[in-house]
């Protein structure tokens, strides 16, 4: 090391943010989201329904109109907007906007914010739990009462980059996710295949085969491939993290006898020009954007893919 370089232990969390995103594409914080305020926004959430099996329509409702898209929370229909004036511990918290500002920019834009609920398997009806086995993405948005579809409900989601729900958009934004509750092995915690974001944009199901214990090997076609470490993120109430929106993450069904709930936010750049995402993305080997970002749903946003590669994890 020369003189001048500084140790990482004496960077600021804006370098050291910047330097996880382009390493790891994710940075997960040592300093939690207020927890009091965290346990006191569950609780209302809580309030709301019971996360149990009432969540679903009967398999004939289903039947009788089948709806797989448009069955997320979207303004005027979105569990947080009652909350909206409750959410300063996350979104005023200093160290995550200054971790955001240096990746983002001044001026970084909410491009979306929602509850997010890991369901455990005895609040999922029988008849959909043999429907959506070996499902790649099982967001359970379309089998839930229409006045439940406020927050999302996953039972997993197999590894994906946050890029799939934008076709055609560049890799500027990021994720924010931070859980309510302490979240350990059994309950659905995010697992986050660290370095992934380096092959940039990719058309899910990912091509991903296990080498080791948590490590695996990622290819992208003709953009590379690397090995990459699994990092299961297990964290108390409060605990947050970032990630890329090519890093590529995924969780198991929930395994514990209660649900999972978590807040989800997507961030963008703003009026910046220029930020610390820009040093990022110039290190990615493939693309910042995708014209088709998936291939495993029919024309309605049915599964015909059955595959599940973080049931291996
Ligand atoms: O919360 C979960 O179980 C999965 C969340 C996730 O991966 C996502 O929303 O992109």
């Amino acid at each position: 090391m020369n003189a001048t370089a500084k140790s990482s232990a004496a960077w600021s969390l804006s370098e050291q943010v910047v330097s996880d995103f382009i390493r790891q594409g994710a940075h997960l914080f040592d300093e939690v989201v207020d927890p009091t305020a965290a346990a006191e926004l569950l609780a209302e959430i809580r309030a709301t329904r019971a996360f149990d099996e009432s969540l679903f329509l009967s398999e004939a409702e289903f039947d009788a109109d089948p709806q797989y898209t448009g069955v997320n929370p979207r303004p005027g229909r979105n569990l947080l907007e009652r909350f909206e004036d409750r959410l300063g511990f996350v979104e005023r918290a200093p160290h995550i906007v200054e971790a955001v500002t240096a990746l983002l920019g001044e001026g970084y834009e909410i491009l979306n914010k929602k509850v997010v609920c890991g369901v455990p398997a005895k609040s999922v009806p029988e008849w959909l739990r043999a429907r959506i086995h070996g499902n790649p993405v099982n967001n359970l948005g379309a089998y839930v009462k229409p006045q439940n579809r406020d927050v999302t409900y996953f039972y997993g989601i197999d590894f994906h980059q946050d890029l799939i729900d934008y076709k055609e958009r560049e890799a500027d934004f990021l994720t924010l996710y931070v859980y309510l509750h302490p979240v350990t092995k059994a309950d659905a915690p995010l697992y986050l295949l660290e370095g992934s974001h380096r092959l940039g944009g990719s058309v899910f199901p990912h091509d991903l085969t296990r080498t080791g214990d948590d490590s695996w090997l990622y290819r992208n076609g003709p953009h590379g491939e690397a090995s990459v470490r699994q990092r299961i993120l297990t964290g108390g109430t409060g605990f947050a993290a970032i990630w890329h929106a090519c890093t590529l993450h995924g969780t198991q069904p929930d395994a514990a006898d209660h649900e999972r709930i978590s807040l989800r936010y997507l961030i963008a750049r703003g009026a910046a020009q220029r930020s610390g995402m820009d040093a990022v993305n110039a290190t990615l080997t493939g693309p910042l954007s995708l014209t088709d970002t998936r291939k495993d749903l029919d024309a309605q946003g049915a599964a015909v893919i059955r595959q599940n590669t973080v049931l291996k994890a």
